[in-house]
């Protein structure tokens, strides 16, 4: 994967023999060919497309700076780290038996790509654009031609802060928004995508 940082976080690894450690999941590069079944946002409440022997993968993307998370600004977004960010996301995906592939970038071309490759690869997208979600019309156009459930997620609430951060563009293409609850908006995304995927 070019540029950003992305791994898949398969749940089942725990039970499937190979690994008896407590890790709620080990981790494979992304690429791997998923089975290829069905549609998602197509046909609600269906697994599909982005699934992996009946276990959903949502795609965990962030955009850019979100990789300084924890090391500056903890007044806004707080002490936790990326790599916190995904792990609970996997460990909430996991309770509902669904995998996780994260990924991070600060150019929003990567994000783009990754987007197009949730299309054949992951079954839901958590999302959270970084700055990107006030101007990065490519993003809007791009998760529009996603067919299954987009959350997007803020850690802080872009509508109490500066004007420029009340707009998003990735909003009217969402099933939906989440912002200002921190990591716990993360896993009210996962508990959403869970209950849409079921
Ligand atoms: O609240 C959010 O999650 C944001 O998406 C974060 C973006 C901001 O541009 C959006 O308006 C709201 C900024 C991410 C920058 O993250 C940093 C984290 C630590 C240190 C510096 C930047």
């Amino acid at each position: 994967m070019a540029g950003g940082r992305g791994h898949l976080i398969d749940p089942l690894a725990p039970f499937n023999g190979r690994d008896s450690s407590r890790r709620v999941g080990r981790i494979a590069p992304v690429g791997a060919e998923p089975v290829r079944s069905g549609t998602n946002r197509a046909r609600p409440g269906g697994l599909g497309r982005g699934t992996i022997g009946g276990v959903a993968v949502i795609a965990l993307l962030h955009g850019p700076n979100l990789n300084l998370l924890g090391q500056r600004e903890p007044h806004i977004y707080g002490s936790a780290t990326l790599s916190d960010y995904e792990a609970a996301v996997t460990a909430a995906a996991a309770a509902h038996g669904h995998s996780v592939t994260a990924f991070q970038t600060n150019h929003e071309g990567e994000l783009v790509d990754a987007i197009h490759r949730a299309r054949t690869d992951a079954a839901a997208i958590i999302i959270n654009p970084g700055a990107f979600t006030h101007y990065a019309w490519s993003l809007h156009d791009a998760l529009a031609a996603f067919a299954g459930p987009v959350i997007e997620v803020h850690i802080s609430n872009p509508n109490a802060r500066e004007p420029w951060r009340h707009t998003s563009v990735v909003s009217p293409v969402a099933t939906g928004s989440i912002m200002g609850l921190g990591l716990h908006g993360y896993e009210l995304a996962v508990e959403a995508i869970a209950r849409k995927l079921a």
